[in-house]
């Protein structure tokens, strides 16, 4: 290796040349002192292995082995089995080596089974947790427990309300936006006179379904749906014996109910087959959040004109990038930060606007699709 001072002793030089090469010396020596302190500053950041918040987009790098559980309310609904389709998507393009682990309790053990196995994950050498939570603030003790062991939790659908003990949320759509999304259904559906209309829900518990309807009791305040007048809100659990059972019971408690609202896949069917069973699609609509192929039949034949969702194949696609770059530590979950989910491009984690008073961020996903008889054919294929 050729040193600056070989370099020197090797030339015959007057003393004008040997000055101004001094100098010259004396800049490379400078510059090399500033780059080695610049990079000794860079080291000690505190996003170390990721770059700083408002830095640029960071790519995953993959075949990192990694042991990751996604945790979806309960087994057995086809949104759920969608966002593992998504998750395993990722999981072949990252190469993780380690194989995903979809598993959940069943639709009537989901609070209790959930708090189960987020508290067995540590024992279960898990790095990252995947859940749509259905058990509220309820799941805070087994969250932060994990945290603390090292596993991260990572929330997709259904957020930790008060955000204890979760890095991240990935947000499928913008849970005001829900609120509205759901008056404007119901306002074209119904008509400039409006009506009375019942919510059928999924479980009390459910932090995604509480936030849309909070969001929608929130945009009726507006006097252009003044004329939608809410009756009541009833639980189905997200099981469709019960939903069925409460849609009925809607039915014969309210003959004047013009539309039953349901923010919920299962419990969107269900309402829209009991009104059809019941033979009433003529004075009784239904709308909500559901599944194209599972609402086709009711979309065409009028009984549930209007109905949107989202993707949860990109949703699971996404929620799997972003385990992935936390796992990996490649970025830390703070505000600011940047990065690349493979097909579906830059996200950004910022606090989350739709819970204001809650140390909680986000990734907005997104768009909202609503389905009608024009697009519900295409969307069920
Ligand atoms: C059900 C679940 C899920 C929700 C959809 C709309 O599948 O409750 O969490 O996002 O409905």
């Amino acid at each position: 290796m050729i040193t600056t001072g070989e370099f020197f002793v090797e030339e015959e030089e007057g003393p004008v040349n040997m000055q101004s090469r001094r100098l010259l010396t004396g800049v490379i020596c400078a510059i090399l002192l500033l780059a080695n302190m610049g990079a000794a500053v860079m080291a000690q950041t505190p996003v170390a292995g990721g770059t700083p918040a408002g830095g640029p987009a960071v790519s995953a790098t993959p075949g990192q082995p990694l042991k990751m559980m996604l945790l979806p309310k309960f087994l057995g609904i086809l949104p759920f089995d969608q966002a593992h389709q998504g998750a395993e998507e990722a999981a072949k393009e990252l190469g993780n080596p380690t194989a995903l682990d979809f598993v959940g309790p069943t639709a009537e053990n989901s609070v209790a089974g959930q708090i189960e196995f987020l508290t067995n994950a540590p024992a279960g050498d898990y790095n990252v947790v995947m859940m749509s939570n259905n058990s509220g603030d309820q799941i805070v003790p087994a969250a932060k427990a994990a945290q603390e062991a090292g596993v991260k939790v990572v929330t997709w659908d259904s957020p930790i309300p008060n955000g204890e003990g979760e890095s991240v949320f990935v947000a499928q759509v913008d849970f005001t936006e829900t609120g509205k999304v759901m008056a404007d259904m119901a306002l074209s559906i119904l008509g400039d006179e409006g009506g009375k209309f019942a919510i059928l829900s999924a479980s009390p518990d459910a932090a995604n379904q509480n936030a849309w309807i909070a969001a929608m009791q929130e945009a009726l305040k507006d006097p252009k749906y003044s004329k939608l007048e809410l009756l009541e809100i009833v639980y189905g659990d997200d099981q469709s014996e019960k939903s069925t059972e409460q849609a009925e019971a809607l039915i014969s408690k309210y003959p004047d109910m013009k539309l039953i609202m349901a923010p919920t896949s299962v419990g969107i069917v269900s309402a829209a087959k009991a009104v059809q069973d019941e033979g009433l699609c003529d004075s009784i609509k239904v709308s909500g959040l559901g599944v194209p192929s599972e609402m086709l039949e009711y979309t065409k034949n009028g009984c549930a004109p209007e109905f949107a969702l989202w993707s949860f194949v990109d949703l699971g696609y996404l929620t799997y990038y972003v385990s992935y770059l936390l796992g990996t530590g490649a970025i830390q979950g703070v505000a600011g930060e940047s990065f690349t989910a493979g097909r579906l491009g830059d996200y950004t984690i910022t606090k989350d606007p739709t819970r204001p008073d809650v140390d909680a961020r986000r990734i907005l996903m997104g768009p909202f699709t609503v389905y009608n008889k024009d697009n519900v054919e295409a969307a069920a294929k």
